[in-house]
């Protein structure tokens, strides 16, 4: 396969080739992409240096995959030439979300529903990757009425300037700010800017992303979304009500047997999943599993991912996976 990852040189990007090196992907040509500034840059990829090239020259090297980490606009214009060019584009943007004709895909959900008509797919939001993975199986048999999540996310969701700006704020140097507020030894109730309705575009995505991919649009979400001083992972705190009653004791084998999903709840042990060990692990992480017994039919829990890998470049390449896998690029 003639890959090509844009936004190669960026903090999802990085992550994006360790994962392929990784997973062994089957690369036969990697083709990284950024910006004209980063054109002629050396990378190295399983042991082999590669040079940078512009968007233009990699739409002409016609890689079979593209695998877009480069913010909305690269994408939204993008995207759209890589695939008349003949190339399957998996892109990591919020840019083809919410768009009707494409799919968004978490593959262990909903990757049967893609064909090779499919030139351009969505990789969900990382928050919403996590939450859904570990309530697809729940909804499958309970019915999901209503989520309310809360998140504590990790600044890297940010990118390399808020990792800069907690770095400095340690040090006491004055640098330049990612957020609007100090991070160091604070809890900044805005990731990402308003919509019209006062929530966040990042809580506005766990609405409408988590109905899209479960494909049931009369699951009611709600959300405050978080940025705390974490470079490990987004964690959330997930009530969920059902319509149906359940038994704790088959929420947790039901959790337990999902692939993707790792269950870490003994409060004996004082086990329950951290952002800090969830660092570089593709699985999401559960645990504090309980019932709500402030009304029926509800539960609490907590999941936690690493935001760079299950929700970002892991899933997309589990997505080029499944395409290999089934013949569809
Ligand atoms: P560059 O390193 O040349 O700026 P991050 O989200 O970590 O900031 O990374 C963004 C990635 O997207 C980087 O690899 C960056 O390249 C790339 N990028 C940003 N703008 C463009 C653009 N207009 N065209 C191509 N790549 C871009
Ligand atoms: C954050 N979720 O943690 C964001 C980062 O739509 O892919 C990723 C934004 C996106 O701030």
């Amino acid at each position: 396969m003639r890959v090509a990852v844009v936004g190669a040189t960026g903090m999802v990007g990085e992550i994006m080739l360790k994962v392929l090196a990784e997973r062994k992907f089957p690369v036969t040509e990697l083709i990284p992409v950024a910006s004209e500034r980063s054109v002629g840059k050396e990378i190295e990829f399983n042991g082999k240096k590669y040079t940078v090239v512009s968007l233009e020259t990699a739409v002409a090297m016609q890689p079979q995959i593209a695998l877009f980490s480069a913010g909305g606009d690269t994408s939204l214009e993008w995207a759209p030439k890589f695939a008349a060019a003949g190339t399957t584009v998996i892109d990591n943007s919020s840019a083809w979300r919410m768009d009707a004709s494409k799919k968004l895909v978490v593959p262990e959900i909903n990757a049967a529903t893609l064909t090779k008509e499919d030139k351009i797919i969505a990789n969900p939001n990382c928050s919403t990757i996590q939450m859904v993975l570990a309530l697809a199986p729940l909804h499958k048999k309970y019915t999901i009425k209503r989520i309310v999540v809360s998140t504590y996310q990790s600044i890297t969701g940010t990118g390399v300037k808020a990792v800069k700006q907690l770095e400095n704020e340690y040090a006491s140097i004055k640098g330049e700010m990612a957020y609007p507020y100090p991070i160091h030894r604070n809890a900044i109730p805005q990731c990402d800017s308003f919509e019209a309705n006062d929530y966040t575009k990042e809580e506005m995505k766990l609405v409408r992303e988590t109905q899209k991919i479960l494909d049931d649009k009369t699951i009611a979400v709600t959300a405050t979304a978080i940025r705390i001083p974490v470079v490990g992972g987004h964690s959330e705190a997930v009530n969920v009500e059902f319509k149906n009653d359940f038994e704790v004791t088959d929420i947790r084998k039901i959790l337990h047997d999902t692939p993707g999903v790792v269950v870490q709840d003994n409060p004996d042990t004082k086990t329950y999943p951290m952002p800090i060990y969830a660092e570089g692990k593709d699985d999401v992480f559960v645990g504090r599993i309980r019932r709500d017994e402030s009304q029926p039919n509800t539960l609490n829990m907590w999941i936690v991912a690493d935001n760079l890998r299950k929700g970002a470049a892991t899933n997309t390449i589990q997505i080029a996976e499944y395409l290999v896998a089934h013949q569809l690029v």
